[in-house]
């Protein structure tokens, strides 16, 4: 068998917008009078908008009502956009155009899986709407990571196995959700603490395609 895709997770992957989640996060935190800390947004990553506000509910010990709920939700993802509409194209992370165009010269396909249900957006400001074969957000499947809906999806649209498909991941959940699909995956970062990855690569500057498809 050989690699016929690579599926990229957005956030943590292709750019960097845990800050902008922490921040809108932190302030959730303090509105049920609870401050988040940085290790326990790093929980978050990868986790689905409404998932994370049940864990920070359940880490404060706060009890609210469904509306309450679906109030900060709303007030969070606000905040969030305000960043997100910041977002400009030097904010793709060095290395990462070159690798995915190499990656498609090769005949390669290339997909984006995020839990994000704002990852069009983010894709939109970065401008690498052209950049992909397929792009499947948090909105188009009945359940986010670690379940492996959003990746199953990703192998549809391309029309292949998801045994060809590699998944490339800086969360737990994504590991996970790329394992429960069947795929193999590379961890991105330097974090050391994630299970389920086949490899790990730094950054993309220090990426190489052929290790990639020598896991196949
Ligand atoms: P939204 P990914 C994930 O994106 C983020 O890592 C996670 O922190 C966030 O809570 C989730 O998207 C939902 O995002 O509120 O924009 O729908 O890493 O799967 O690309
Ligand atoms: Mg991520």
């Amino acid at each position: 068998m050989s690699l016929k895709a690579v599926i990229y997770d957005l956030d943590g992957v292709i750019t960097d917008t845990a800050k902008y989640h922490y921040d809108s996060w932190k302030w959730v935190g303090n509105q049920l009078e609870y401050t988040l800390t940085e290790k326990q947004n790093m929980k978050l990553k990868g986790v689905g908008r409404k998932e994370s506000l049940d864990k920070i509910l359940k880490w404060s010990g706060a009890r609210i009502s469904e509306a309450e709920k679906q109030s900060l939700l709303n007030r969070k993802n606000q905040m969030y956009l305000e960043y997100i509409d910041t977002m400009a194209p030097d904010e793709v992370f060095p290395g990462f155009k070159e690798f995915n165009k190499k990656a498609k010269s090769e005949g390669i396909k290339v997909a984006v899986g995020s839990s994000s249900r704002n990852a069009i957006r983010i894709i939109d400001k970065l401008d690498l709407v052209l950049a992909f074969h397929a792009i499947v957000d948090g909105g188009m499947t009945p359940n986010s990571k670690p379940e492996p809906d959003i990746f199953l999806l990703a192998a549809e649209k391309l029309q292949l196995k998801p045994e060809e498909c590699l998944v490339v991941e800086d969360s737990q959940a994504g590991l996970t959700a790329a394992k429960k699909a069947g795929m193999k995956s590379i961890l991105y970062g330097k974090d050391k603490g994630l299970k389920g990855a086949h490899m790990q690569i730094d950054n993309w500057l220090s990426a190489d395609l052929d290790q990639f498809k020598n896991l196949y």
